[in-house]
């Protein structure tokens, strides 16, 4: 299987997230990327090549204008404050507030995010525009004809909606793909999502769309982020009424638990006769993540490439989360290689 991976994420390093009502180092660290590079390579996973550059083009598909010239020109602004620290919201637009358009930096900030677990430092949107265009790289692979690719993103995407940040995302990388895919001729595109939290803002991306499944297995959000999405009842809206599909599950769910919505979610997928799959690759779903609570192991990483596989479906998959950094590279690729041994 082919890799896509770029050096730019390590551009992107926030300092600190907000937990405990303590500061602590942010757990999405460059380290999770490299570590997935390098089980990529002890085990001879395939080729790894850097990202062609497609431009803005596919990613206005997905975000707006003032979204993206906002988090473009965001550390400039900052810049000029001539503080030393990352910049991070702290008002947002809740109830009983108006959603109006400040005029300052802070004000647009909060107007864009969705939370304060989205850091902007000085290369936040080299790395993020470069993992945009990773996902792309490999989405025009599978376009070419590829059977499966991997696109080894870092900023993650899913939380990411049109005009908003959050979540340790920026840009929807998955979301931009299975756009691509469809504005080069295929009619349906599914999206699984196995990482351990809801991915929100691909389901608000597509939510009205019927060209686009969303399946998303996820810590139940009455306990978990993002909290605000992600129940069962989200089945979609106008014409994407019947195409959103939410499994949300308790703390401490192991594979037998996971594995059962695995097979709802795929069963969906199949019925819906997706041309193209895309997988938004999470393995916070690990029993020892540390900011996760489902139980799965190692081996049950291979046994879900594998199911995957039996879709029959070109698979992109697009890295989200995982935050056992020692561990994330065994897990991710044994995705990987469960996908490819079923083939
Ligand atoms: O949920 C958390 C969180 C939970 C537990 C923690 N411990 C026990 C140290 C720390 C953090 N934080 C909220 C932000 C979570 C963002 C998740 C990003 C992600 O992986 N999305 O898929
Ligand atoms: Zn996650």
């Amino acid at each position: 299987m082919l890799t896509i991976y770029s050096d730019d994420h390590h551009l992107h390093h926030g300092r600190c997230e907000l937990m405990d009502g303590q500061l602590m180092p942010c757990f999405e660290m460059p380290s999770r990327a490299d570590h997935v590079l390098e089980r990529v390579k002890t085990q001879a996973l395939g080729p790894v090549t850097a990202p062609e550059d497609f431009g803005l083009g596919p990613i206005q598909r997905i975000h707006t204008p003032a979204y993206l010239e906002f988090f473009k020109g965001a550390w400039a602004r900052w810049a000029e404050f001539k503080r030393d620290g990352d910049l991070l919201p702290f008002t947002w637009p809740a109830r009983t507030l108006r959603t109006v358009m400040p005029t300052s930096l802070h004000g647009q900030l909060g107007y864009y995010s969705f939370d304060g677990g989205a850091p902007i430092t000085a290369g936040t949107w080299q790395a993020a525009y470069s993992a945009a265009q990773v996902a792309l790289t490999a989405q025009a692979a599978i376009q070419r004809g590829a059977r499966s690719a991997f696109a080894l993103c870092r900023p993650p995407g899913h939380h990411a909606a049109s005009d908003l940040m959050g979540g340790y995302c920026y840009l929807n990388n998955a979301a931009i793909a299975a756009q691509a895919f469809l504005d080069q001729g295929h009619k349906k595109v599914a999206i699984l999502d196995v990482d351990y939290h809801h991915g929100n803002g691909t389901q608000s991306i597509f939510y009205e769309r019927s060209d686009v499944l969303f399946a998303s297995i996820h810590g139940h959000p009455e306990a978990e982020f993002p909290f605000f999405l992600g129940y069962a009842d989200e089945r979609g809206e106008g014409a994407g009424e019947g195409f959103n599909f939410n499994y949300p599950l308790p703390a401490g769910s192991g594979w037998d638990t996971w594995s059962a919505a695995l097979e709802q979610a795929c069963g969906e997928a199949q019925h819906y006769d997706a041309d193209v799959l895309v997988v938004s690759l999470g393995v916070d779903t690990f029993k020892d993540d540390p900011i996760s609570q489902f139980k799965l192991d190692s081996p049950d990483y291979l046994a879900m490439g594998k199911r995957i596989a039996a879709l029959g479906k070109p698979t992109l998959f697009v890295m989200e989360g995982g935050y056992a950094v020692a561990e994330i590279g065994i897990n991710a690729v044994n995705v990987l290689e469960g996908f490819q041994s079923a083939q």
